[in-house]
């Protein structure tokens, strides 16, 4: 029973890291302020009607750039240890290049400062997606590996100014993310003139080696740091024991996290499926390359959220992979959170907001993801989930309560997310810390204020902060489990 699956000895070392995450332009607003320059996410909001659901921007969001001190105070206050935030490459370089900003430098300190003066441990990600429009304009921004040399630049600049301070970075959050975005909607940004399914993979290059050149540096200023790349990308589940639905669950690991993690933990180079249809027209790697991305990563940083069932296209694989045009070429691999009527029908667990269809919670299978992930790319240095949260069902949090703040399904989603972290521990995963997203409500990228990942509230009138439920939960987990 429930009962005996609860083992006595599950604790979490006094070493694990634990906190609350967020990102620049998901938060801090000021968007024109103290020199910031434009990014892509302005133009997105701001030109392209109906990019985010009713237009909504960033401008002034949940206003951290100048509420920062009182957010580090409330989240101090609950008891977390750590915040996980993003810098804004174009506050510090307003042309992605050139000249620096050195207000925005002074406020990162300030901020680091703060965090620091509360015992909470500053952990910063240097890209979350706000591309420097100069830089989109000038050359096709993570489309050319022109982009290399001006992110180094940026992470050197900022390693030398908060090194002392910061001792664990994540270069790049979810590249499949941002480079599965492009093509940018067209007529908005430089036209590149690259297929819009070649894309992806030469942003991936261009990520990878920014990655790894920014690792190189960062070790060599830092030594002592934890230093990574943020993977994302749910568990996947064969949806039948087809020897077809096994090829394809084998191919969307490939092209969702083999990609950017063989690279990283496996040699230096990409799944062989990946470089079996990239090298038609992507430069392979240099030996030199392969060297530098191997070994690039301390830990495996993973944004897991969910899982997935995974099976073959209804044409078959190697059709789907004959036909440049089918909608999942090149992967070949479909994703699905229910099993088909045939099979039960069955939901692979309770759905988030209906404006994250890709979302279910899925805890059950944390513990075997966790072990893939282990017994797959041997991380030497562990894995931390750095990003996991769940978008609560508006009508949910109307019709539990009646309060904004009883957000039962985000509470039971930490409470079964930690449970499985623990158990997983106790089965030999070496997992070394979990950021929960997030710190608060915030803007949910194209879905606007509408979805809500926060375990605090935000009144957007008058920036007023509560929290949640969810994040007493989150709190008490480590509480009772911290061994003491
Ligand atoms: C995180 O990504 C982001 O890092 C964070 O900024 C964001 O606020 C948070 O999720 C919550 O969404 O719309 O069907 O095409 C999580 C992984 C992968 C989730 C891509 C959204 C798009 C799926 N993301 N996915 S779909």
């Amino acid at each position: 029973s429930e009962l005996y699956k609860t083992n006595v000895n599950w604790s979490f070392p006094r070493t694990f890291w634990w906190g609350v995450a967020s990102a620049a332009y998901q938060v801090e607003g000021a968007a024109k302020d103290e020199g910031r320059g434009p990014t892509i996410w302005d133009v997105l909001t701001h030109r392209v009607t109906g990019f985010t659901v009713a237009n909504q921007t960033g401008d002034i969001a949940d206003n951290q750039y100048y509420l920062y001190k009182q957010d580090i105070a409330r989240i101090a206050a609950i008891g977390t240890p750590a915040y996980s935030f993003s810098i804004a490459w174009s506050r510090i370089f307003p042309y992605g290049r050139g000249p620096v900003n050195e207000q925005a430098l002074a406020h990162y300190e300030d901020l680091i400062d703060t965090c620091i003066e509360y015992g909470v441990e500053p952990i910063v990600t240097l890209y979350h997606w706000d591309l420097p429009l100069y830089l989109q304009n000038t050359y096709g921004g993570w489309l050319s590996e022109e982009i290399v040399d001006d992110f180094v630049e940026y992470a050197r600049v900022v390693f030398r100014r908060f090194g002392s301070k910061v001792s664990k970075w994540a270069t790049l959050n979810e590249p499949s993310v941002f480079c599965n975005t492009y093509p940018l909607p067209a007529g908005y940004f430089k036209a590149t003139g690259i297929p819009a399914k070649q894309q992806p993979f030469y942003c991936g290059q261009s990520v990878l080696l920014a990655h790894a050149r920014t690792y190189r540096l960062g070790k060599q200023l830092m030594p002592n740091s934890t230093i990574f790349f943020k993977n994302n990308g749910g568990y996947k589940i064969p949806l039948t024991n087809s020897t077809a639905d096994s090829l394809a669950t084998q191919r969307a690991w490939d092209f969702g996290e083999g990609l950017w993690a063989n690279p990283t933990f496996l040699g230096g180079d990409y799944p062989a499926s990946v470089k079996n249809y990239t090298s038609t027209f992507l430069r392979p790697l240099t030996a030199a390359e392969r060297g530098m991305l191997d070994g690039s990563s301390d830990i495996f940083a993973h944004d897991a959220y969910t899982s997935q069932f995974t099976s073959a296209p209804d044409v078959g694989i190697a059709a789907c992979l004959a036909n440049t045009s089918h909608p999942l070429f090149p992967t070949c691999a479909n994703t699905t959170y229910q099993y088909p009527a045939s099979l039960g029908g069955w939901d692979i667990g309770p759905a988030a907001d209906p404006g994250s269809p890709w979302l279910h919670k899925a805890t059950d299978w944390v513990p075997r993801f966790l072990h893939y992930v282990q017994d797959t790319w041997k991380p030497v240095g562990g894995i931390a989930v750095t990003e996991f949260g769940f978008g609560e069902p508006f009508e949910q949090l109307k019709t539990v309560l009646g309060d904004i703040r009883s957000d039962y399904g985000r509470t039971m989603y930490y409470h079964d997310y930690m449970e499985a972290i623990l158990q997983a521990m106790s089965e030999g995963v070496d997992v070394v810390g979990t950021l929960a997203w997030s710190i608060v409500d915030n803007l949910e990228w194209a879905q606007g204020y509408t979805v809500k990942f926060g375990m605090q509230y935000v009144n957007l009138t008058t920036q007023e902060r509560s929290f949640k439920a969810s994040y007493f939960e989150y709190v008490r987990a480590f509480q009772v489990y911290q061994r003491k």
